[in-house]
C-alpha cells in the first residue's frame, strides 16, 4: 500500500493528480449530533433549549465536564439588571431581562425570579458622574434607571447607613426597579429540563478533551473522557475555561481568567429588601429567600483557574459592607466559595462565530454573565442553527479585537476588576 505523506498529497495536488489517503477518501460517518454545546452551565443550557424550540435542531447534545451548573451558573449572586452603558449592550442584557420577567412560565419552572430593584450606590463626585452618564444613556435607550438621593436611597433600603461622617460617604444611587435576583441552580436545573423533555442530550462528567477537524479545517466533532462524538457544529461555552477549550481547535482567545469569590452569612429574618452594589469599595449585598446575606467582592488581581480568592479581599468587602450596613456586624459567615470568571480588555462577552467553519463561541462574560443568561442563549442558539450572528449579538464579536470596535463597559461590570 502506497505510504501516506503530506509532502506527497502536496506533490500531488499541485500536479493535479489529488489523491487523499485511504481513510480520509471513506465517506465520512455520519454525524451523531447535527451540534454539540461544550459547558453545562446556565448559557450552554439555554442555547441548546432555544435550538430545539426555535430552531428546530433537537439532535444536541451538551457535554459538561462537572456536574449542570456546577460553574460560575451555581457561583453567582444572582444580580440581573441591564443598566449598562452602551446601545450594543443595552440590547442583548435587555433583551434577557425581557426573557427572566417569564422564564419561570417559559420552562414551567420556578426559577425565582424577584425583581426587587438594583440600587448602586454613588460615594464621590467621580462616581455621581459616572453613574447619571449611566442613568441618562438607560433612559434614552428606554430601559429604567432613576437617580435617588441619599434619603431616597435609604427609604427604599433601610438598613443603609447614610451618615455623611463615614469613610465611603452615600453621596447618591442609581435605582433599576426591573433589576433584582433569581436562583441561580434553578435557572440551569429548568433549562436542563426543558431541553431534555424536547430531545436534547445531557452528559456529566464529560470532559472534551480534543477538537477534531477536518482536512478542510472546519470541526467534525470532539475527543472526550467518554469517547468521541461527532458533529458539523461545537458551541463553547466553557466560562472560565475557554482559552483552553479554544486552543483545543487552534484559536487563541483575549481572555483572562481571575478567581471571583462571594460569601453568605447565617440566615436572618428579612432584613434587606433589594440589592446595593458599590463598585467603589467592591461590595455588594442582597438576601436570599432562605435567609442568608449574599456578599460579593472584587476579583482577585492575579490570573487563576483556582475556584477560590485570597481572604484580604473579602476581609476587605466585608469591612465596607459593615460600615454600609452596621446591623449585620455581629452575623457570621456560613460559607464562601470562588468561581472563575473570564474576562476580556473591553469587560464585554464574545458571542459569535470563530476563524473556524462549525466553531462558535459564547465567553467573556466576566463577573457578569448570569443575568444574561436566557438572552446569552436564545442569541447563541441563533448563531449556531443559522451560521450568522442574531442582530443583538451581532457586535460581540471575537473580530472587534482587531478592528478596535470595542464595547467598554468596564463602568458597568459593577464589580472591581
Ligand atoms: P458556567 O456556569 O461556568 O458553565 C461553564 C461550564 O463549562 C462549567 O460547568 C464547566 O465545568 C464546563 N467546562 C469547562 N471546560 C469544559 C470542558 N473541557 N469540557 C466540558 N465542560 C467544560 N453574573 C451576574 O450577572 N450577576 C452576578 O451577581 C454575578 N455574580 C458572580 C459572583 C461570583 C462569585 C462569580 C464567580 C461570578 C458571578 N457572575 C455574576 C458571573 C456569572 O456567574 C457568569 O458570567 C455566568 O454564570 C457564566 O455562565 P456560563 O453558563 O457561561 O458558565
Ligand atoms: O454584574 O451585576 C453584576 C454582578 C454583581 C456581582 C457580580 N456581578
Amino acid at each position: 500500500m502506497a505510504r501516506f505523506s503530506f509532502a506527497s498529497l502536496i506533490r500531488n495536488a499541485v500536479s493535479g493528480n489529488a489523491r487523499w489517503p485511504a481513510q480520509w477518501r471513506q465517506a465520512a460517518p455520519k454525524p451523531e449530533y447535527d451540534a454539540l454545546i461544550v459547558g453545562g452551565g446556565g448559557h450552554g443550557l439555554a442555547t441548546a433549549y432555544y435550538l430545539a424550540k426555535e430552531h428546530g435542531v433537537r439532535r444536541v447534545a451538551v457535554l459538561e465536564k462537572g456536574w449542570l451548573g456546577g460553574g460560575n451558573t451555581g457561583r453567582n449572586t444572582t444580580i440581573i439588571r441591564s443598566n449598562y452603558l452602551w446601545r450594543e449592550s443595552e440590547g442583548l442584557y435587555d433583551h434577557a431581562l425581557k426573557l427572566w420577567e417569564g422564564l419561570a412560565a417559559e420552562l414551567n419552572y420556578n426559577v425565582m425570579f424577584s425583581p426587587r430593584g438594583v440600587m448602586m450606590l454613588a460615594h464621590n463626585h467621580h462616581d455621581v458622574m459616572v453613574t447619571k452618564r449611566h442613568v441618562h444613556a438607560n433612559r434614552l435607550a428606554g430601559i429604567d434607571n432613576e437617580w435617588l438621593t441619599p434619603e431616597q436611597a435609604k427609604a427604599f433600603c433601610p438598613i443603609l447607613n447614610i451618615s455623611r461622617d463615614i469613610r465611603y460617604p452615600i453621596l447618591g444611587a442609581a435605582l433599576q426597579r426591573r433589576g433584582g435576583t433569581a436562583r441561580h441552580d434553578a435557572v440551569a436545573w429548568g433549562y436542563a429540563r426543558a431541553a431534555d423533555a424536547l430531545g436534547v442530550d445531557i452528559v456529566e462528567n464529560c470532559e472534551v478533551t480534543a477538537i477534531r477537524r477536518r482536512p478542510d479545517g472546519a470541526v467534525e466533532g470532539v475527543e472526550t473522557t467518554r469517547g468521541a462524538i461527532r458533529a458539523p457544529r461545537i458551541g463553547v461555552v466553557a466560562a472560565g475555561h475557554t482559552s483552553v477549550v479554544m486552543a483545543m481547535a487552534g484559536v487563541r482567545m483575549p481572555l483572562e481568567s481571575y478567581p471571583l469569590q462571594a460569601l453568605v452569612s447565617e440566615p436572618v429574618k428579612p432584613v434587606m429588601p433589594c440589592v446595593v452594589m458599590s463598585n467603589t469599595i467592591h461590595a455588594y449585598m442582597s438576601q436570599s429567600d432562605k435567609g442568608e446575606l449574599v456578599i460579593g467582592a472584587g476579583t482577585d488581581a492575579y490570573n487563576s483557574y483556582s475556584q477560590t480568592g485570597a481572604l484580604h479581599i473579602s476581609s476587605h468587602t466585608l469591612d465596607a459592607i459593615c460600615e454600609l450596613f452596621p446591623n449585620v456586624r455581629r452575623l457570621r459567615m456560613l460559607r464562601n466559595w470562588g468561581g472563575i470568571v473570564d474576562v476580556t480588555p473591553d469587560r464585554s462577552p464574545i458571542v459569535g462565530l470563530t476563524p473556524v467553519p462549525g466553531l462558535f463561541v459564547n465567553c467573556g462574560w466576566g463577573t457578569g454573565g448570569f443575568k444574561a443568561t436566557p438572552g446569552s442563549g436564545h442569541v447563541f442558539a441563533h448563531t449556531i442553527a443559522t451560521g450568522a450572528p442574531h442582530p443583538i449579538n451581532a457586535a460581540f464579536t471575537l473580530d472587534r479585537f482587531r478592528t478596535g470596535r470595542l464595547i467598554d463597559e468596564a463602568a458597568a461590570a459593577a464589580v472591581a476588576h
